[in-house]
């Protein structure tokens, strides 16, 4: 007992010679303070984002108040994550609080990134552009950074808005809200609303290198950005992970995936729903050349496909989906929940689809699932009408009209997110079309 007392007592003594001087601080940020500007306080708070992360090494935090910020004066400016460093918005910046954590409200006190550098888009009551075709001039090509980070780099409490990426090299064309190349940051309670990107990747664009897990969202809401494909968010060669996540009303017009594009990964999304986003294809999803993603209870509801695939599309990709809710989706030619297609290269789609519920959709041709040299292997699950042409129905098939209890939700509009597409017809096994998170509440922006 005694060695062993003394042993504890000599690692202690070595732990305490080798530790590092760590100065863990925490970095104030406040628009409108005016004091030293040197981030020691509320009153004493750096006025832009970028003083507070110059300061900041490993370990430290940075919390910023109400406000807008910008990255800096031209458009490759960006805010770039660090590892080791949260920050977090939505304080109120009172004097005397610096200590306290437990009053930020990121809801209350609105804490934007904006991409508007030079002051001129056309903006709602809220200080925010609400609709990407509102973003005037030259706007930052990608808000935020993250390429390079590990899960140590912390953004949390945040409203990203009006980046536009349309610069000429490579990169400065994806992602408008957020670049991570290489890059697996924790990210959390955030809006990525209205960023637009000239190709792939309004709202955010994640590519893969080696090595890199992902980045991991949770309570993240991607509303109105849009992109030639992956309005919302694009992903390729690198999986994300996303919890309670919400797209709505993203766009990709010109080609696929509104809400998200996936490509060569394999994302992970729990409790997540897809309201009101459309594509040429895929309105809500499209899964591209081996994008093979899990989805555990999620919902499509109302998303629209102006070619096909209201819901959703796979080509040459093989997702999961356990527990997930397709309602209300259409499209003008082809499977207005979901299309599977062979990619022209001859690889085939084959999704897996447990536990279920296809219900409400329509389209020209196979209004809630249509197979094109493709496959789908359906278990237990509830399909109206029944078992779609070149599907493997397995387990109970019920084919009866779900009875949603409230698919276009109190305001009538199918694809906003009140919609409730929870079944009444005794498929309850699971929590088909319960919604975790509120984002109704957090897209009021204006
Ligand atoms: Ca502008
Ligand atoms: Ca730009
Ligand atoms: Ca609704």
């Amino acid at each position: 007992m005694t060695n062993f007392r003394a042993l504890l007592t000599f690692l202690f003594v070595l732990l305490a010679m080798t530790a590092p001087m760590v100065r863990a601080a925490t970095f104030f940020v406040d628009d409108d303070a005016s004091g030293n500007e040197d981030g020691s306080s509320w009153p004493d708070a750096f006025t832009d984002l970028q003083g507070g992360l110059a300061g900041a090494g490993s370990g430290d935090q940075i919390w910023v108040a109400a406000g807008r910020y910008v990255p800096g004066a031209i458009e490759t400016d960006t805010f770039q994550l660090l590892n080791g460093v949260e920050i977090y918005g939505g304080f109120e910046g009172l004097s005397g609080t610096e200590g306290d954590f437990g009053v930020r409200d990121p809801e209350t006190f609105l804490t934007i990134l904006s991409g508007d550098i030079e002051g001129n888009d056309t903006v709602g009551t809220k200080g925010l552009v609400t609709d990407t075709s509102n973003i005037v001039g030259s706007n930052s090509d990608h808000i935020v950074t993250g390429s390079g980070t590990d899960n140590t780099a912390v953004l949390d409490g945040f409203t990203i808005n009006a980046g536009q990426a349309d610069g000429s090299s490579s990169f400065e064309t994806l992602g408008g809200g957020m670049l991570n190349n290489e890059g697996s940051p924790t990210l959390s309670n955030l809006i990525f609303f209205s960023n637009a990107a000239s190709d792939e990747g309004g709202g955010m664009v994640n590519i893969g290198g080696t090595l890199q897990t992902g980045p991991t969202l949770t309570n993240v809401v991607f509303s109105r950005n849009s992109a030639v494909s992956g309005g919302g968010m694009f992903s390729c060669g690198i999986d994300p992970t996303l919890i309670e996540c919400t797209f709505s009303e993203n766009s990709a017009l010109n080609d696929a995936g509104g809400g998200m594009y996936n490509t060569g990964n394999n994302p992970m999304l729990i409790n997540c729903t897809f309201f009101g986003n459309s594509a040429l294809i895929g309105g809500g999803m499209s899964n591209e050349s081996g994008g093979d993603p899990t989805l555990i209870n999620v919902v499509f509801s109302g998303n629209f496909g102006n070619g096909s695939g209201g819901g959703m599309v796979n080509r040459s990709s093989f997702p999961t989906l356990i527990n997930c809710t397709f309602s209300g989706n259409y499209a003008c030619s082809n499977g207005g929940g979901m299309l599977n297609l062979a990619d022209p290269d001859g690889g085939g789609s084959n999704p897996i689809i447990q536990n279920c519920v296809f219900g409400g959709n329509s389209a020209a041709s196979g209004n809630q699932i249509f197979n094109q040299g493709a496959t789908a292997t359906i278990t237990d699950s509830l399909i109206q009408g029944g078992c779609p042409a070149d599907a493997n129905c397995t387990g109970t098939l019920l084919t009866s009209d779900p009875l949603f209890v409230a698919p276009d939700g109190a305001d009538n509009t199918i694809g906003t997110p009140d919609d409730n597409p929870r079944t009444s017809v005794g498929f309850s096994r699971h929590q088909h079309g319960k919604q975790r998170s509120s984002p109704t509440r957090r897209l009021r922006l204006g």
